[in-house]
């Protein structure tokens, strides 16, 4: 059975055949994963109505990637107070969303309290609104500062109220590489045992990963493998995100910025190989609104949502401080021959537009 015929019939494939993915024709290649992407989500793009927020900058961890965090290249520090994080709230809920997507830096001055109590407020004052918050390595700051252990964090995040965990920190796991762009932070077997902490309680999370820096394709698919396996075990993860490297106002300093062409096919091989993780993110915020959209042709399922405010990628160069409008992104992905379908944060159908 040649490649192709492997991936028709739907067999796993190893890291050297899911490598040599990468030689196919880009068109061949978005055919065999829009065909999947169509044998389980037909025409539809899933889009969520969330607010991001990100209440502190000042980070006790130094990655080379980052614009966001205050440093040398954006000494703009602040830390929001749970009044002004709960006037952001209050003002989006007006607005119908449905999820907010907490994430910080490392900040070693608030106290484990101010990054917790948030999440309790949040669910008192309003019960249906999901809350998707701390990255594992947020999770691995808190336990390494506060002397506890990854249990006892992750039992506190379920009893303050927080829903599911977004898939940031995962960044690209092949060590040498981790070690280049952000030493010092949670390691990458250290983000797969949280992870999986947290789908032993039942929980569900997301994974993202980022690429295009200094990276090649083999790390992108030994990143791949590392996800399917814990998958096997767990099922907790219910969206792959493949985040494209911003290049501006950051210590990494990569001049030749990713292909268009070889985002895509990125996005291909992660449909294919990762076929136990049902649903996989064109994020618009890093890959532009107009690549996101061809890439629902090329395995894409999901375009995140409209976030209303961005921090953490608009601090390196991405058009998304301000989010997208509701009815601009639905007009998009409708006028690009795809179904807007509206999920909760558990991918849960709620209206098609
Ligand atoms: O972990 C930081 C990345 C992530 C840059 O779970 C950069 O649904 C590109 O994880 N260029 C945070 N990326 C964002 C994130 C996320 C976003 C949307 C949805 C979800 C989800 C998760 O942003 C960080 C880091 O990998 N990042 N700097 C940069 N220069």
């Amino acid at each position: 059975m040649d490649l192709k015929e492997k991936v028709v019939a739907a067999e796993r494939l190893s890291f050297d055949e899911a490598l040599k993915l990468y030689e196919m024709d880009l068109f061949e290649l978005g055919a065999l994963a829009d065909a999947k992407r169509q044998a389980m989500h037909g025409k539809k793009t899933y889009f969520n109505i969330n607010r991001h927020i990100n209440p502190t900058n000042i980070c006790a961890d130094i990655c080379k990637f980052c614009a966001y965090s205050a440093n040398r290249k954006n000494p703009n520090p602040y830390t929001m107070s749970h009044e002004e994080i709960m006037k952001i709230v209050d003002d989006a809920y007006t607005r119908d969303i449905k999820e907010v997507h907490i994430v910080s830096a490392h900040n070693p001055d608030t106290g484990l309290e101010w990054y917790l109590d948030i999440f309790k407020k949040i669910k008192s004052k309003y019960p249906d609104l999901h809350v998707k918050a701390l990255t594992a390595a947020e999770v691995d700051f808190l336990a390494r500062h506060y002397n506890k252990s990854y249990d006892a964090i992750l039992d506190l995040m379920v009893e303050y109220g927080v829903d599911s965990m977004p898939g940031g920190g995962a960044e690209i796991f092949d060590e040498e590489l981790r070690d280049y762009i952000c030493k010092g932070k949670v390691s990458s077997q250290q983000w797969l045992d949280i992870h999986q902490k947290w789908h032993e309680r039942g929980k569900k999370s997301n994974v993202t990963m980022l690429f295009g820096h200094v990276e090649k394709r083999e790390h992108r698919i030994d990143h791949m493998m590392r996800l399917r396996e814990l998958q096997d075990k767990t099922g907790g993860f219910n969206c792959f995100i493949p985040l494209v490297y911003q290049t501006e106002n950051n210590y990494l300093n990569i001049k030749e910025p990713i292909t268009a062409h070889e985002i895509l096919k990125t996005m291909a091989i992660s449909r294919i190989v990762l076929d136990n993780i049902p649903n996989l993110k064109a994020y618009w915020v890093t890959s532009t609104v107009n690549l996101a959209l061809v890439a629902q042709e090329f395995g894409a399922n999901d375009l995140d949502g409209t976030i209303e405010r961005e921090s953490i990628n608009s601090a390196a160069g991405a058009a998304s401080a301000n989010g997208i409008n509701l009815k601009e992104f639905i007009a998009l992905i409708k006028n690009t021959g795809f179904t807007p379908v509206e999920r909760d944060s558990l991918y849960n159908e709620l209206k098609e537009w």
